[in-house]
């Protein structure tokens, strides 16, 4: 481990070279985030703004962090998964002089040390994944609440539980819900999580997806973007749900709809991204046939009921990385991928560098928002804010012109006809 007091704490500050160049890599394939760098790297709107960041330690997260810093911040970050941290990105971040405390593997305590750190400098702006870091200033650390202008919150089950504080009046600062974008929910986590998410199932087992019955939890956006993706690689996709609408969706998409009890016994591939616990538990195990791999891409890890499999277990063992077997006392195995942890960035790179760029765009120009309300000295209510709707536009069609498509625009007649409710047949 390699640390630097007050500034970071990383794996191993050798790997920064490789880390160095996979960002590299991620800054080739996000160009909307890289011309939000270019266009504030002369006027540093954020000089003065110090962003505390909890979100996953990958290549992707680098290239926003470094856009942060170019355009004035000072940043400190942690991980917000103990097994989604890029190593050699956390150690090219340690290098170039970012505050950060992340490393792949960590417990727990460390987890929250991490998060305690970022904290000590003491930030006017926080940005989370999962709202571990803004629940750690409002439980932990009040006395930093007067100093906080406002945050942003990156996923759908931050966002959740963020409405839900507001709510009750718990919510003692502006959070901004990014993950709400057209711009980032129905592209990351649709194609995003549909795609790492077999990424990273295939990394951990490399098994033949073609022809395996996939039982996909949870027909969400999540959920949606994995079951198509899997269908596409051939898969016999089945979907359990417990919303009558989203159910209906997954039938007339094509897939079969079932409860899990009757999933259980015939799925080879369990995928859960629900966003609630206990989706599949012991007597789920119980029924499922012999080498049966199940795995999670929903935000935390209580989506599959480890503690359920390790009271029916004889032995446990690590087969591949991130891949764990588990012999029953009955004699069959099932196999755990990433300790059911989000598959996609435990045993994969998380989503692709193209996709990220939308939703880190937005998280950039929801911070530059709430930077300059502040400077403004407008004052936002301690409630749960969407983006304004042009920012989406405005990330859709900078994606688009970066990828060389065109498209129309409408006439100043058509505009009128658009707001014209008199005209009929
Ligand atoms: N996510 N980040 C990455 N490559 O940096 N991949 C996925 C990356 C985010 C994604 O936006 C999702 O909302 C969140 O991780 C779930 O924790």
């Amino acid at each position: 481990m390699n640390e630097k007091s007050g500034i970071y704490k990383v794996k191993d500050l050798s790997l920064s070279k490789a880390g160095a160049m996979r960002i590299e890599w991620a800054e080739s394939r996000m160009p909307v985030l890289m011309a939000l760098r270019e266009q504030y790297r002369r006027s540093k709107p954020l000089k003065g703004f110090r962003i505390a960041g909890c979100l996953h330690v990958t290549k992707e997260t680098a290239v926003l962090v470094k856009t942060f810093v170019e355009a004035g911040a000072d940043v400190s970050w942690s991980g917000c998964n103990p097994l989604s941290t890029q190593d050699d990105v956390a150690a090219a971040l340690a290098a170039d002089g970012t505050s950060i405390y992340a490393w792949h593997g960590m417990n727990v305590n460390d987890f929250y040390w991490c998060i305690d750190e970022t904290l000590k400098f003491k930030p006017n702006l926080t940005l989370d994944d999962g709202a571990d870091l803004i629940f750690t200033v409002h439980n932990k650390h009040q006395e930093l609440i007067p100093e906080i202008i406002g945050g942003t919150e990156e996923t759908t089950t931050g966002v959740h539980r963020l409405r839900a504080m507001a709510k009750a009046g718990a919510l003692k600062y502006p959070v901004v819900a990014v993950n709400d974008a057209e711009t980032k929910w129905d592209f990351d986590n649709v194609y995003g999580t549909g795609q790492s998410t077999l990424d990273g199932i295939l990394r951990a087992t490399s098994v033949l997806l073609a022809g395996k019955n996939i039982v996909v939890a949870g027909f969400g956006h999540c959920g949606r973007g994995v079951a198509l993706r899997a269908k596409g690689l051939g898969a016999n996709v089945i979907v359990t749900e417990v919303k009558p609408t989203a159910a209906l969706k997954a039938t007339l998409e094509g897939f079969r709809v079932m409860a899990m009890d009757d999933a259980a016994k015939i799925g080879d591939v369990f995928i859960t991204a629900t966003g609630v616990k206990d989706v599949i538990i012991d007597r789920h195990f119980r029924v499922m046939k012999d080498g049966a791999i199940v795995c999670n891409t929903g935000h935390y890890d209580c989506e599959v009921n480890l503690k359920h499999l390790e009271s029916m277990k004889k032995r446990v063992r690590e087969v591949r990385a991130d891949n764990e077997e588990y012999t029953l006392k009955d004699g069959r195995k099932i196999f755990v991928l990433a300790k059911g942890r989000l598959v996609n960035l435990a045993a994969a790179e998380g989503h692709p560098s193209e996709v990220m760029d939308m939703s880190f765009a937005n998280q950039f120009m929801s911070q530059l928002r709430l930077a300059e309300l502040h400077r403004k000295g407008q004052k936002l209510e301690n409630k749960v804010y969407d983006i304004p709707p042009e920012q989406d536009q405005e990330i859709a069609a900078l994606k688009l012109k970066t990828m060389g498509y065109r498209i129309d625009s409408l006439t100043r007649e058509q505009v009128k006809y658009q707001s014209d409710f008199s005209a009929g047949t």
